[in-house]
């Protein structure tokens, strides 16, 4: 059934802000024509009626990087970091990633489903319509599919769409101490082929870090990738300066990730492959991170950076996509355009998704209405919900 917004302040995004006051939005499941009430065409004039009152009208926004799936939680780590530990200290004395790799290889579908979808209620209740959730606190090939199939879910519970991603080479599991090579011809490669099978995955991804894997390694993975035709994407540069994302550009990746410790050649590979820079300063906060990603050389180089909350239960314990986009701000000096373009536009992109993202005719009818009247507000916030109500695929939620 087709409705009519009006009385919206819309930010199309289509260009800059794309703001539009006096706005109207046509739509059905799909967005069918936005523009100033005065232009509204006749025939969509007699549709049902819905006033914003004058309301920030946005596209609803995109967490394109989480790892909401995971049992258990850190607060004991957070605690020793607060007491000297640094998070690779923690991760190698076995806390850190691994104990959550415990939590979640203990823990049934039903139960990550339950604690998922709390997560996922916050990220939604913040504006967000489209959620990206990684696995990789499995780590054995059943644990993997099982974190998978519970992201499904959650987007068969909720009015939300999922994206998932592969992320089996998160961390090298105990039972294969040093024998990175072997885990990822025992799990990571039968994994992803299994997963693919089952329709359980739409991208790729690894951690390239000394903790982690090392970029022959991810490259082992990528290769496999290519094979069965998936995207891929990668966890780059959050530590130290690995070429993490020279080589995810190699493979076209959709993004690389985090990027603190990008170098001006990396910025230079992003740009010609057009990667997207997802930029999460939830988990630059939380690991009290110094280094900075390099944000003017990334928009000097015109690379589309991207927002997101990194939510997971180690370095970023954070479901809000607006706070995540004040911190893009305050600590980062994105600007609020900035800010709001990766969230909407830019995560699409990060996600390889072109039918959201900006509000314009044959994209999906998913929007946030905000209690706001410019979108600067939703980065000037700290904290604040500032949702109204949202539309999902052109229904208001309850
Ligand atoms: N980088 C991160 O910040 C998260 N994963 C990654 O590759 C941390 C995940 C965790 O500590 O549980
Ligand atoms: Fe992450």
């Amino acid at each position: 059934m087709a409705i009519l917004l009006t009385d919206a302040m819309l930010a199309t995004m289509t260009d800059g802000y794309g703001l539009i006051k006096d706005g109207v939005v046509a739509m059905d499941d799909r967005l069918l024509w936005a523009g100033p009430a005065a232009e509204l065409p006749a025939h969509y004039a007699d549709l049902p009626r819905h006033s914003t009152q004058g309301r920030l009208v946005t596209p609803a926004l995109i967490d394109c990087h989480s790892h909401i799936v995971f049992g258990g939680h850190r607060a004991a780590e957070f605690e020793m970091r607060l007491n000297g530990a640094s998070y690779e200290d923690v991760a190698r004395a076995g806390g850190g990633i691994l104990s959550t790799v415990t939590a979640t290889r203990a823990a049934s579908e039903a139960d990550l489903l339950v604690q998922a979808l709390a997560r996922a209620d916050q990220i939604i209740a913040g504006g967000a319509a489209t959620i990206e959730i990684k696995s990789g606190y499995g780590l054995t090939i059943e644990d993997e599919l099982k974190m998978l199939r519970v992201a499904r879910a959650v987007g068969r519970a909720r009015p939300v769409h999922v994206v998932t991603t592969h992320l089996a080479a998160h961390a090298i599991p105990p039972e294969y101490k040093g024998r990175a090579d072997a885990y990822i011809d025992a799990v990571v490669l039968p994994s992803l082929r299994a997963a693919h099978a089952e329709g359980l995955v739409d991208a790729v991804d690894a951690f390239c870090e000394g903790i982690a894997f090392s970029p022959a390694q991810v490259e082992r993975i990528f290769l496999e990738a290519q094979s069965l035709g998936m995207p891929v994407k990668l966890h780059a540069e959050q530590l130290s300066d690995l070429k993490g994302a020279i080589l995810a550009a190699r493979f076209n990746a959709l993004s690389a990730d985090h990027l603190e410790y990008l170098g001006p050649d990396g910025v230079a590979a992003m740009a010609k492959a057009g990667s997207v820079a997802v930029i999460l300063p939830g988990a630059f906060y939380t690991l009290r991170e110094t280094q900075m990603p390099p944000i003017a050389a990334l928009r000097a180089a015109d690379v589309a950076m991207a927002l997101a909350t990194d939510c997971n239960p180690g370095s970023s314990p954070i479901t809000s996509l607006t706070l995540t986009m004040n911190m893009a701000c305050t600590l980062f000096r994105m600007t609020p355009l900035e800010a709001l373009q990766g969230t909407t536009t830019h995560a699409a992109r990060a996600l390889g998704l072109d039918d959201r993202g900006q509000i314009a005719p044959g994209l999906r009818a998913d929007l946030a209405i905000w209690d706001a009247t410019h979108p600067a507000e939703l980065s000037y916030r700290i904290g604040a919900t500032p949702l109204h109500a949202r539309i999902f695929g052109g229904h208001l939620d309850a």
